[in-house]
């Protein structure tokens, strides 16, 4: 974890640029406290009003929130608009192209991983192709409540599926297509999907990725798992048909099962371009998305309709101070919740035109995402830390490279951000002129819920603003088929709080500093693993006796894994081993969480009770020869042992 806060660099503060206070919807910081103060004291009447924007077929039927955030004293739950019936879709689509005239309003600019694969989608368009999709769907047999697996690439088709799905009321559950086929396995049957959509390939960066090949392995997880409920598997012809009449074709071979499998565009070309969106209820679930929880079992968190689309399009205009000539790109993956709140769903119900990229931040070369925002005139922009971090090493030259005059308010979420990343951020890529809002959130709190406003508050390199304790529209509504996850992780530490699972510390001036995960969780370039999930991993090969693993800082990533295994008799720690380790946790998980170091431990660190330490661990890992207090330790010895076999580098 990259500790925020030299206190030098806390100090300074920056004020919001005076050409963007003129415009913005919420000017200077006391326009903020009023709206702020409104949000706390009258939530009811602050969302009601939100509501306005939005097409209801029917009104709520009472009060506008309903809920019990107190484990003591019941069940927890949260309804916003209950009673009333609307369709998301309906409300980012058809709404924008009937009632607002935005139909030849650009929605997305799709960019390829090669800069020659580009494309511009409308909303009209867009309207067209989800009532087609969700058309196609519908024959297949997925109905209202359905659970519809998604396992595609940054391609248009992955934001056509989920806004179909949305059009009629089945469940999309998206899984990030760099997650393993075990990983998506699991996925399937915790949701029960009746229908996987997915891709032939796709290219990321210099990898040709077989998604097909992929998504076969997992449905045969599936049936291994005794649960066989994909019955239709879509396939979107993407990389063959970019490649099409190129040697490229064939490198990819794409596995077949005739009773079972389709090829998207042969089921959704020929489709009417006229759905009836379904009339949902309020508190009816949208989505599931997936999040690693301390146990090593990922989280099913579920959002609904009405609160979810209140929450993600009021941030989304506030945080980015959205206009109607704004280009604003998002870098993250559709396949996390950053990209479902912050591509998809605010966006569009802000009838925004975004750009949908599928490259990496450095292919062809290391200007990419410079070249982009000058190609389209990007001006607000939204990456991670960790693609700073990444970006920064190769200095201002490639940056100095592009007009960059476009830009206007620059983002950063997944992950604290250090100072020197953030003033590079602000410096280099803003030249000094735009704000950077570093937004802290969770796949369970649906949207922003920490964060600056750009032309209202005064910002402080890596810190967050303001809190609030009741529920907002935007909270999870659950784990999937888990009530008793939902409470115990949430809300039973402290009654009546929603418990994020971070740390932070607050400072003179009431700002928030965030210093990262209290449980067993890391984060890793932006994406939160849990130790148990790497340690089951691990423990899946022969050789293994047991696993701990533990966070270490890390330059770009933020934190990186450590993992201490110790071999059972007759097994020797070689190159060659450790090798095959990494592979087991590729192909578990996915490449995203490979670790960067395992140390041969020929034993653990343990409390006379037989709890692995750690927090010994972790010091080790760091080489940091203060262990603190070692009165449990049942064996001082290994201690030394585990100094003496230290990984050095990676
Ligand atoms: C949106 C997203 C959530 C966890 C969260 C925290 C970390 C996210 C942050 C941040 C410090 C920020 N996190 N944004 N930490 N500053 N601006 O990333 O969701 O994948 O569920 O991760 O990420 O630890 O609890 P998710």
């Amino acid at each position: 974890m990259v500790v925020p806060g030299r206190q030098d660099k806390e100090e300074k503060i920056y004020y919001p640029p005076e050409d963007l206070q003129m415009n913005a919807h919420v000017p200077n910081f006391n326009s903020y406290l009023a709206l702020y103060k409104r949000s706390i004291e009258e939530p009811e009447e602050f969302w009601r009003d939100a509501a306005q924007e939005f097409y209801w077929k029917e009104s709520p039927s009472g009060q506008i929130l309903q809920f019990n955030f107190d484990v003591t004293k019941g069940n927890i739950s949260m309804k916003f608009m209950a009673g009333a019936k609307t369709n998301m879709c309906y409300n980012v689509l058809d709404r924008n192209v009937l009632d607002r005239n935005l139909g030849e309003k650009v929605a997305y600019l799709w960019e390829g991983n090669l800069p020659a694969h580009h494309q511009t989608i409308t909303y009209g368009q867009l309207l067209k192709q989800v009532c087609r999709c969700a058309n196609a769907l519908k024959q297949t047999g997925v109905k209202k409540g359905d659970r519809v697996a998604i396992y595609l690439p940054m391609i248009p088709e992955l934001v056509v599926t989920m806004l179909a799905c949305a059009r009629i009321g089945a469940v999309h559950s998206a899984v990030f297509a760099g997650f393993s086929s075990e990983s998506l396995a699991e996925r399937i049957v915790d949701a029960q999907c009746s229908v996987l959509v997915t891709a032939d390939g796709v290219y990321r960066g210099e990898k040709l990725i077989n998604l097909k090949q992929i998504s076969d392995e997992a449905l045969e997880h599936c049936q291994e798992k005794g649960s066989p409920t994909v019955q239709k598997c879509v396939v979107v012809k993407h990389h063959t048909l970019r490649a099409s009449g190129t040697d490229e074709c064939n490198k990819l071979q794409t596995p077949w099962n005739a009773e079972r499998d389709v090829w998207w565009q042969d089921i959704v070309d020929s489709e009417s371009e006229q759905c009836d969106p379904e009339w949902l209820d309020a508190e009816d679930p949208l989505f599931i998305l997936y999040t690693s929880g301390s146990t090593g079992k990922p989280k099913g968190v579920l959002h609904t309709v009405a609160g979810y689309l209140l929450y993600t399009s009021l941030t989304f205009k506030y945080v980015f101070d959205h206009h109607h000539d704004d280009v604003y790109w998002c870098t993250a993956d559709i396949g996390w919740i950053t990209g479902h709140s912050y591509i998809a769903y605010g966006p569009l119900a802000n009838g925004a035109t975004s750009v949908l990229f599928e490259g990496v931040p450095v292919y062809p070369h290391v200007g990419r995402y410079w070249e982009v925002i000058e190609k389209y005139g990007v001006s607000k922009f939204y990456t991670a830390p960790t693609a700073i971090r990444l970006l920064m090493k190769y200095g201002r030259e490639p940056v100095e490279k592009y007009d960059l005059s476009s830009l206007r308010v620059l983002g950063t979420v997944g992950e604290p951000i250090n100072p020197e990343a953030w003033l590079w951020y602000h410096d280099a890529v803003g030249q000094g002129r735009c704000p950077v809002v570093d937004t802290f959130w969770q796949t369970e709190t649906g949207g922003h819920v920490l964060t600056p406003l750009p032309a209202a508050t005064p910002l402080k390199p890596g810190s967050a603003v303001r809190v609030f304790r009741k529920p907002w529209p935007g909270i999870m509504r659950g784990i999937y088929g888990n009530q008793e996850r939902f409470e115990s992780t949430y809300f039973r530490k402290f009654p009546g709080f929603y418990v994020t699972g971070d740390g932070c510390r607050r400072d003179k001036d009431g700002y928030y500093w965030i210093t990262g995960r209290m449980d067993d969780m890391l984060n890793v370039s932006g994406h939160l693993l849990s130790t148990a999930e790497v340690e089951g991993a691990l423990s899946t090969h022969a050789a293994v006796a047991e696993v701990a693993v533990v966070g270490r800082p890390h330059p770009l990533k933020g934190e990186c894994l450590y993992c201490f295994v110790t071999l059972k008799d007759s097994h020797e720690f070689t190159h060659d081993l450790v090798e095959e380790l990494k592979g087991k946790v590729r192909e578990k998980i996915g490449p995203i969480a490979t670790p960067d170091f395992i140390q041969n431990a020929p034993g653990l660190p343990k409390t006379r009770s037989g709890k692995i330490m750690r927090r010994v661990l972790r010091q080790i890992a760091r080489n940091e020869k203060d262990l603190g207090d070692l009165s449990t330790l049942a064996d001082s010895k290994v201690v030394d042992v585990l100094f003496s076999y230290r990984c050095k580098t990676a």
